[in-house]
């Protein structure tokens, strides 16, 4: 067990070394596309969502299911199988303790029925794709690897059409073995405490630290699908947008594997399937005259216009892939965050994927319900705290104007060990697979490449340098962040980010109960890092916890009304420092959301101003009269949705 839990992410390094030389020179590009799986009249898309076979290997190694070759034989052949949905977080699925906080291998296993053309056609591709498993995965297919992956938060995919085709006759039998173990050179990062006085601790008795404040949910989080594409086919896309007066521009890049010489057909066309530009090219530039330009919410009476790109390979066979695209552009000057040339305010929240009995796991019901709050709280943007959210999550905030924070999952960085040069190689491809990954969303305005790092370490200072310059390197056209609570003076990132974003709790994390100092604190929070770097700044967290029904007035803390309070003291601040360079306020959190288990944590942090259910608390309505009001001031509202009929 020892050697498996701690020697598994150690792949990393495997997969990792691939990069190695992007921390000398400049860009590491990955391999391949990693396109949204889309059905077209050449591609089919089977998706695996329901009930899988499951086990936990709970023998003291962890590692009974590799020494039997669990992956061989079907699950239920080699011990007791139960039923888990997918995508869904394991962990409070059962009523068993242990399953909750286990740590190590779960074995998920599924037989599929393929159908008999995508077999019988030699020229048909047959792709597995797994959304998101966290955090290590091992993929065979009839007792094959094809293919593992380290990352809790981004996809990954395997050909398998050769290997199906082997044997035509057998089901498709995939088996997924996911590993939960967090180390120092994961991402998040995380310690493996052991524990041997017997006197104390049952035997073999170990526990998972991190340093990261949300519960590390484990399983298949988001959908495994089959999808097909003929022989040769559209492997990437990329498409940078701008526009000049009336005219966009979409700068495209098409790759496409599986053939050397390709006819291609790239056709942009607007909302009503109009064709608006068109070429025959592999790269070019598409100009689009009367421009609908890609808005956010209530910036605009329009926003989320989306044309779509149609790339048709003609030969050597035909594929066609549809990428939406959002004609818009973003730029920072000192002062500014600007979006297709106007300032933008970033109103918003930080959210996190976290409900209750599904953990991570994607669940279109609270997607909808979450846009739905976000749209009547008046929020035009969200930071991913502290992860990449689902590819669906990124398509809802293209669709709907919602600006959008990228975050990779650099949370809990604290230890000086997870400094070193096999977390930067990892972390390097993390970027690479999130920009690759979310690089055509127009929502997508920024990247940010961790949160609240310790980067007052020596090491700091290099890392940061190395990981911001590699993922402006990856995408030129958008600003790079981190999320800082650090001392300005001892903060070694900041020089290199295009936008300073600052946590902070005062009176909260200290002076607890004074609000009288919060807009003090603030104003020189925000005088010491635009007087030091001169960039504008968004404060990326600010907030309290209230247990919802818990009420007192003069305000306590815990209950609606201290953070209430709180939020009004941060606002008055906010409203002088928004005409000079403040950009933004997200409010931490959307919703309260699960921890691990600690003195400071009631079941879960409670720092949401909706309940974990969604139900607002009073602070709910509170911001919701500002953010209504911010946009009333810095944007058009649309006509369909006027503040405050709906309340
Ligand atoms: C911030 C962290 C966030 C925590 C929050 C809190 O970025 O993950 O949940 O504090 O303590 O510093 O509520």
């Amino acid at each position: 067990m020892r050697v498996s839990m701690v020697s598994v992410p150690g792949r990393v390094g495997v997969l990792g070394a691939l990069c190695v030389s992007a921390m000398m020179s400049a860009v590491c590009a990955l391999s391949g596309g990693m396109l949204f799986p889309r059905e077209s009249p050449s591609r089919e898309v089977k998706e695996l969502s329901g009930l899988w076979g499951f086990r936990a290997d709970k023998s003291p190694s962890r590692n009974l299911g590799f020494e039997r070759a669990w992956y061989k034989r079907r699950l239920a052949e080699t011990g007791p199988v139960i039923d888990m949905p997918v995508p869904a977080s394991y962990n409070d699925i059962t009523q068993d303790h242990s399953l909750r906080d286990f740590i190590g291998w779960v074995w998920y296993e599924r037989e599929v029925v393929v159908p008999a053309r995508w077999l019988s056609d030699e020229g048909t591709r047959v792709v597995i794709r797994v959304g998101s498993a966290h955090y290590y995965s091992v993929v065979w297919v009839n007792g094959v690897k094809v293919t593992e992956h380290a990352g809790g938060h981004l996809p990954f995919e395997a050909e398998i059409g050769a290997l199906l085709r082997k044997d035509p006759t057998s089901p498709c039998r995939i088996t997924i073995a996911v590993n939960n173990t967090l180390t120092l050179e994961t991402l998040p990062p995380g310690t493996i405490q052991r524990f041997d006085d017997h006197t104390k601790y049952p035997d073999d008795f170990f526990v998972q630290n991190y340093s990261f404040d949300f519960f590390n949910y484990a399983g298949i989080h988001r959908p495994v699908l089959l999808y097909t594409t003929p022989k040769a086919y559209v492997d990437d896309i990329t498409a940078v947008t701008d526009f000049s007066d009336n005219t966009g521009f979409v700068d495209y890049k098409v790759s496409v594997q599986g053939a050397t010489t390709a006819t291609l057909k790239v056709t942009l066309q607007d909302r009503d399937g109009h064709c608006v530009a068109s070429s025959t090219e592999l790269s070019g530039v598409l100009k689009v005259v009367d421009v609908n330009l890609w808005w956010p919410y209530l910036m605009h009476e329009n926003p989320g216009y989306l044309y779509s790109l149609e790339v048709r390979l003609m030969a050597p066979n035909e594929d066609v892939y549809t990428l939406p695209v959002g004609i818009r552009s973003v730029k920072v000057t000192s002062t500014q965050f600007l979006i297709n040339n106007k300032p933008f305010y970033f109103h918003g929240v930080n959210k996190h994927e976290d409900a209750d009995i599904r953990g991570k796991g994607l669940d279109w019901p609270l997607i909808v319900k979450d846009f739905n709050l976000l749209k009547w709280l008046g929020a035009n943007s969200f930071r991913t705290s502290h992860y990449p959210y689902a590819e669906e999550i990124m398509q809802m905030c293209d669709r709907h104007g919602i600006v959008v924070i990228d975050e990779c999952p650099g949370v809990g960085i604290k230890d000086i060990r997870s400094f070193g040069n096999a977390s930067l190689t990892h972390h390097l491809v993390v970027m690479d697979e999130l920009v690759r990954r979310d690089k055509n969303h127009p929502s997508v305005v920024m990247w940010s490449v961790a949160n609240e790092p310790a980067a007052e370490m020596p090491p700091a200072d290099l890392y940061f340098k190395t990981l911001i310059k590699h993922t402006k390197a990856l995408d030129p056209t958008r600003p790079v962040t981190y999320i800082t609570d650090s001392n300005y003076a001892r903060d070694k990132g900041a020089p290199y980010v295009d936008v300073i974003c600052v946590n902070s709790y005062f009176s909260w994390y200290h002076d607890q109960g004074h609000l009288e100092v919060i807009p003090i604190q603030l104003n020189t929070q925000f005088e010491n890092w635009y007087g030091k770097y001169q960039k504008p700044i968004i404060q990326s967290e600010y907030g309290a916890d209230a247990v919802p029904g818990l009420h007192s007035d003069p305000p306590m803390m815990f209950t609606e009304e201290y953070q209430k309070a709180v939020l009004k003291n941060y606002h008055d601040v906010f409203d002088q420092k928004r005409k000079l360079y403040v950009v933004g306020e997200l409010i931490w959190n959307f919703a309260d959301f699960m921890t691990s288990q600690g003195i400071t944590r009631v079941v879960g942090n409670k720092k949401g101003i909706f309940t974990r259910q969604r139900q607002p608390k009073a602070a709910a309505l509170f911001l919701r009269e500002r953010y209504w009001s911010l946009a009333n001031q810095t944007g058009i509202l649309p006509t369909w949705t006027k503040y405050p009929c709906s309340l």
